[in-house]
């Protein structure tokens, strides 16, 4: 298999990722807490006597921070029912039970996967208490969480109980303010403007929001590009060695949105993006140069970005340098 088709078909993967991780962001689960593969799940009948001494006391605590990789191996087996009800369903959960504490240091999407022979469960607890239960999956889950204390309980279906192994992975919830602050200001201009640049040894600040189709995991190059209200701004990515992605972001920080997104090529094909400001008022935009899968050089980084408004006014003598040089290379 050369690398083309792996990263063919490991975009396949990642496009299922990005279809729960959209779920989520169109808020069909509450608490932001989407169960994989647990919509056509058959369980009925809670237990018959209810036991909810649920005491975290002795829980694991696990530190987590975005880009967290984490996997847990344990055993319920021996491990005494201290609770077999959680309020998010009805599952009788009468196996013993291994929790964990999560220390979340900042907004965070969680994804949680369980392997076990046995019908173990996952739940997800904002405290130490079965009625204050975020989400229970069968073996997988994502959820968007804030910073702050969790706990995470490996729990036994029917009273099954075994050897598990739950990896945990983290990403970003939202875009870091670090895109913004380093972005490079470029003045939008009718005459195109070209930026040679280079994503190696970028830091990796966004992989997944609302409007992209593959994670993209590879670090960023950010732009800047001030847009009057109409006014449309054409973004080429060129010269490229790498599978690369565009993303449009209106700011930083948890209520910044995704506006425009493109990663249509696979390795080596160019992307475009066309954005018109229809906000009502001048924008600051900001532009994100991405990678499918991170870069090992610098050779294999670089790219050609060029940046066209169309819907500005051209201002009668003044045209810089460098849009004269660009226009004549
Ligand atoms: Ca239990
Ligand atoms: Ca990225
Ligand atoms: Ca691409």
């Amino acid at each position: 298999m050369n690398s083309n088709q792996f990263n063919r078909s490991n975009k396949v993967y990642t496009a299922l990722l990005i279809a729960t991780l959209s779920i989520i962001a169109s808020g069909v689960y509450a608490d932001n807490f989407f169960a994989v593969g647990d919509e056509d799940l058959m369980r009925s009948g809670s237990p018959e006597n209810i036991i909810r001494n649920l005491d975290c006391n002795s829980a694991v605590m696990v530190e987590l921070s975005i880009w967290s990789e984490v996997t847990l191996d344990g055993s319920t087996e021996g491990i005494p029912d201290s609770c077999n009800s959680y309020s998010c369903e009805e599952w009788d959960e009468s196996g013993g039970e291994i929790i964990y504490e999560l220390e979340v240091d900042q907004p965070i999407i969680l994804h949680a996967t369980l392997f076990s022979e046995p019908d173990l469960d996952l739940i997800l607890l904002s405290d130490c208490d079965p009625d204050l239960c975020i989400g229970m999956a069968s073996s997988e889950f994502s959820a968007e969480i804030d910073s702050g204390t969790y706990y995470l309980i490996v729990d036994g279906y029917l009273g099954e109980s075994g050897a598990f192994s739950v990896t945990l992975e983290t990403m970003p919830a939202y875009l870091l303010q670090e895109a913004c602050d380093s972005a490079t200001p470029i003045e939008c201009s009718p005459i195109e403007t070209i930026v040679d640049s280079n994503l190696f040894e970028q830091p990796n600040l966004i992989e997944t929001a609302d409007c992209n189709t593959f994670l993209e995991r590879g670090g960023e190059q950010w732009f800047s590009v001030v847009l009057p209200d109409t006014a449309t701004v054409e973004i080429s990515l060129t010269q490229l060695f790498f599978d690369g992605a565009i993303w449009l972001f209106d700011d930083c920080g948890p209520d910044a949105e995704c506006i425009a997104f493109a990663d249509q090529g696979t390795i080596e094909e160019p992307e475009e993006l066309t954005w018109k400001n229809e906000t009502g008022s001048t924008t600051t935009v900001y532009i994100g140069i991405d990678s499918f899968m991170p870069i090992e050089d610098s050779f294999g980084g670089s790219f050609s970005l060029g940046i066209t408004c169309e819907g500005i006014e051209l201002p009668a003598i003044q045209s810089s340098w460098g849009a004269m040089k660009s226009r004549f290379r």
